[in-house]
């Protein structure tokens, strides 16, 4: 398979390589910043806007999901990369009705996601009809009722699917679950399935709840943190701030990446003095430069390291109440450990033996210990197995549901957390559909619905001429987020109606079913004003606190319809002004629906009384609280994980697929990551010196990247055109290229086992002189 990617808006010989920062932040970061704002917004619109960011009266920041600190917080509760985010919903430029006029689908599916975004915030309702060339305006209601009409067409309710980006509210969320349960299937992907499913799934299967177990507090006060697979400085700034803090409390860092990222090594507050004049704070301790997918093998190590050690001094390392009282499992699990093969553990990893042996010195040291990680661990073919044996490193030594310990899944958007919560999954607990139908007294479809690939996997390989398809999502952009892009094109050019609700234009608008519609909505920043007066949403951090969030700027246009509004207005035209439940109360009023949250949601009781105090409030976490864990033994589960070598064959690298520090998912704000000192241009692939000498490439050389998966007893190739090689400090045998570029290399079969994550960060490719 080949595709030449839309790339005619980006020249990419401009590429500029530089050597990579070792620091983050410090006063470029805020320059950039204010200047993105000011391109963007203007200088007036600029302050008040981040003024607002993450305070008490003003909104969410729609970045990430990293919490804001309970009682007091500073005047600039944001980074660099939330103001982007800002600046790129806030900004002053419009795509309307005109320049659907002027530009063509076809013109507008040859450009790159990034010309694209920075097009400026949709205004009006758009249709494409069937064999048309362009966009054409078309009103709410008209555009409710072809919706309505085409659902309508569907032999069974299984044949739509209702996908959901993680910036949707807990109330639009909760509403739009609602709806397509009442409209008969469980079909309800969402961008969770591509990025934390591993991380639910594992942790459901050990502690009885998909979701950390510590506070902003906890990690403020671990005197260790490993932080495995991530990227904060650029993904999660803010929580650079949370380390900076603890290590000011003698906190002890591990970080375990194939890449020595800027911001893990070392963090120039700006918001401090020293930040902005000094050399700022040195956070990494120990840098474990990892192998891709060698992280199973690694706290397999950690683990047996630790039995060992209790072998040898009994009574000194492991917590024993704590694994008699509170654990299932250990015995099975140690025995497993014991038999170790360090030949195995050192492939995998690529580490010395006795950089494992010094981390697991500091594990032994350390009283209370946090584990955190994101897509580095979630998006391999171990993934759940991976996170299964880092909770059987913390179980050993009593870790969880302690002041300063616990695991600290770092979730990617802004609500992606508040949405599962709300009912936002394909498979939905027994439990939250009995909620539902006894609160609206209507039958609720129990068979589990597709995720993200199940749904792409039924969609593959249908033509145009095949029944029915109805493709709808609430934001996002699933066409570049989707692994396999000629695949997932292909799909949802299969549709018969693909809806978008979005704020801004992506690939998923000019990737298109029969009939198309673009339904412009307001952004996280925006007021929101129904029928009785002015509504706040609410949303979830990745600490399990629930806050609210008060858009405060006018619309990008009169127009748009919040997504509360979108949903309960869609409920009505498809199932009819009959319908027992009362949609249009919903919209009047947003406290409606929170009272319904009330009453079906397990702990949001009492939900509008607690989302009004200042800070919100926290979730229950049975784990975390009180060292409960509702797990089919009723206690933390210890497993037994099989360590599997990923081996690459000669000649082959493997490749994960990452973010730039100019983009959020498949928003391009920029061409620059900054950090790894990449200028201008996004087509690159980073390998290590030694392996550009070994494969016989070299710095700066034109490659294609060659995917190949093995299927039965054939090798499918996949082709992405065109990378520079950036000869670059990663890890041996590894390379690296931006999402969504490399996409089209991520063969959709190829999933993590349980939980069906695109493998998104362990790819086998070669590399071909382009030609
Ligand atoms: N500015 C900005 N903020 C964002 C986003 C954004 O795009 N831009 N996206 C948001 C979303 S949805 C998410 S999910 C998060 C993503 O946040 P991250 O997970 O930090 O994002 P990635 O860029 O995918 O980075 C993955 C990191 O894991 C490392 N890694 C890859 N494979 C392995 C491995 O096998 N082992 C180990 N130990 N490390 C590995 C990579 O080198 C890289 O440092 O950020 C959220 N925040
Ligand atoms: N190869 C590879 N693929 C990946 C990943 C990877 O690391 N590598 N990461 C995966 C991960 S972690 C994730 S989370 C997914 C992300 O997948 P998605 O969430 O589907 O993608 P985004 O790029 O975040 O979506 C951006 C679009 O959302 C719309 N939008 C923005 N704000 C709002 C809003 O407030 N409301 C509405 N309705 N729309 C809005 C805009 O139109 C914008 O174009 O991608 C996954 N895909
Ligand atoms: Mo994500």
């Amino acid at each position: 398979m080949t595709r030449e990617a839309p790339r005619q808006d980006i020249d990419e010989s401009e590429l500029a390589v530089s050597t990579p920062k070792e620091w983050a932040a410090g006063i470029p970061g805020v320059l950039v910043s204010l200047g993105r704002g000011m391109e963007q917004m203007g200088a007036g619109r600029t302050v008040k806007t981040l003024r607002l960011l993450n305070q008490r009266k003003g909104f969410d920041c729609p970045g990430c999901a990293w919490p804001e600190g309970q009682g007091h917080r500073s005047v600039a509760e944001f980074c660099e990369n939330g103001a982007k985010a800002v600046a790129e919903e806030a900004t002053r430029r419009r795509v309307d009705e005109t320049f659907f006029a002027e530009h063509s689908v076809a013109e507008l599916s040859e450009r790159t996601d990034y010309w694209l975004g920075s097009q400026g915030r949709l205004t009006h309702p758009m249709v494409l009809r069937p064999g048309a060339t362009h966009y054409e305006p078309i009103s709410w209601a008209e555009s409710f009722e072809l919706i309505a009409a085409e659902l309508g067409e569907l032999d069974s309710p299984d044949q739509a699917v209702f996908y959901t980006s993680g910036r949707t509210s807990n109330e639009a969320a909760f509403l739009y679950q609602l709806f397509v349960r009442s409209f008969g299937t469980n079909n309800l992907p969402d961008c969770s399935n591509m990025c934390h499913e591993s991380s639910g799934s594992a942790l459901n299967q050990t502690l009885g709840i998909g979701k950390g177990t510590v506070s902003l507090d906890d990690v403020h006060h671990a005197d260790l943190l490993l932080v495995v697979g991530q990227n904060p400085g650029t993904n999660h700034p803010r929580m650079l701030s949370a380390l900076e803090k603890a290590k000011g409390n003698g906190a002890k860092i591990v970080a375990v990446n194939p890449l020595p990222e800027a911001g893990l090594l070392r963090f120039k507050n700006p918001q401090k003095v020293r930040g902005v004049l000094g050399r700022g704070t040195d956070l990494t301790d120990e840098f474990c430069q990892i192998r891709l997918g060698g992280d199973l093998a690694l706290f397999q190590a950690l683990g047996h390291l630790l039995l060992a050690a209790e072998e040898e001094a009994p009574g000194t390392v492991l917590d024993g109440d704590f694994i008699r009282e509170h654990s299932h499992g250990f015995a099975e699990y140690a025995a497993h450990v014991h038999a170790l093969d360090w030949a195995q553990v050192e492939e995998a990893t690529g580490l010395a033996r006795s950089q494992i042996e010094t981390v697991a010195r500091m594990l032994i040291a350390s009283k209370r210990t946090i584990v955190c990680w994101a897509m580095g661990i979630t998006q391999h073919r171990h993934s759940v197995a991976t996170i299964r044996e880092m909770v059987n490193v913390l179980l050993l030594r009593g870790m969880i549901g302690r002041p300063g310990a616990g695991v600290c899944p770092v979730r990617g958007h802004s609500n992606v957390q508040g949405d599962r919560t709300m009912g936002i999954w394909e498979k939905p607990p027994e439990a939250f559909l009995d909620a539902l139908e006894r609160e609206f007294e209507l039958p609720m479809p129990r068979e589990h619905g597709f995720d993200t690939v199940a749904a792409l996997q039924a969609m593959r390989g249908r033509t145009a001429d095949d029944r029915g398809l109805v493709f709808f999502a609430l934001g996002g952009n699933f066409v570049s987020a989707s692994p396999d892009t000629e695949v997932t094109e292909a799909a949802l050019r299969s549709c018969a109606l693909t809806v978008q609700v979005s704020t801004k234009l992506n690939r998923s608008h000019v990737v298109h079913g029969r009939t198309a519609l673009i339904l412009p909505t307001l952004g996280r920043t925006e007021r929101d004003v129904q029928h009785t007066g002015e509504q706040f949403v609410t949303v979830e951090d990745s600490m399990s606190a629930v806050h609210a969030s008060r858009g405060r700027l006018e619309p990008a246009s009169e127009t748009l319809h919040s997504e509360v509004s979108i949903v309960a207005r869609l409920a009505r035209a498809v199932l009819g002004a009959e319908h027992p439940i009362p949609w249009e109360d919903f919209e009047r009023d947003y406290d409606a629906i929170r009272d319904r949250i009330a009453r079906v949601v397990p702990g949001c009781e009492d939900y509008n009384t607690r989302v009004r105090a200042p800070d919100g409030f926290v979730l229950p976490n049975p784990p975390r609280d009180s060292r409960s864990f509702p797990t089919a033994t009723g206690r933390a589960n210890f497993t037994a994980n099989r360590l599997e070598v990923l081996r690459v064959p000669e000649g082959r690298l493997l490749l994960q697929t990452l973010r730039s520090h100019d983009q959020y998912n498949t928003t391009i704000y920029g061409l620059d990551d900054r950090y790894r000192g990449v200028k201008n241009a996004r087509r690159v692939v980073f390998v290590n010196p030694a392996d550009c000498e070994r494969l016989g490439v070299v710095d700066g050389q034109l490659v294609d990247v060659i995917s190949e998966w093995p299927v039965g007893t054939r090798v499918e190739e996949r082709r992405a055109a065109g990378f520079r090689i950036v000869a670059y400090p990663t890890a041996r045998g590894c390379a690296a290229a931006y999402y969504p570029e490399a996409n089209p290399l991520v063969p959709l079969d190829s999933v993590a086992e349980e939980s069906n994550t695109p493998t998104s960060k362990s790819i086998v490719v070669r590399l071909e002189p382009a030609g």
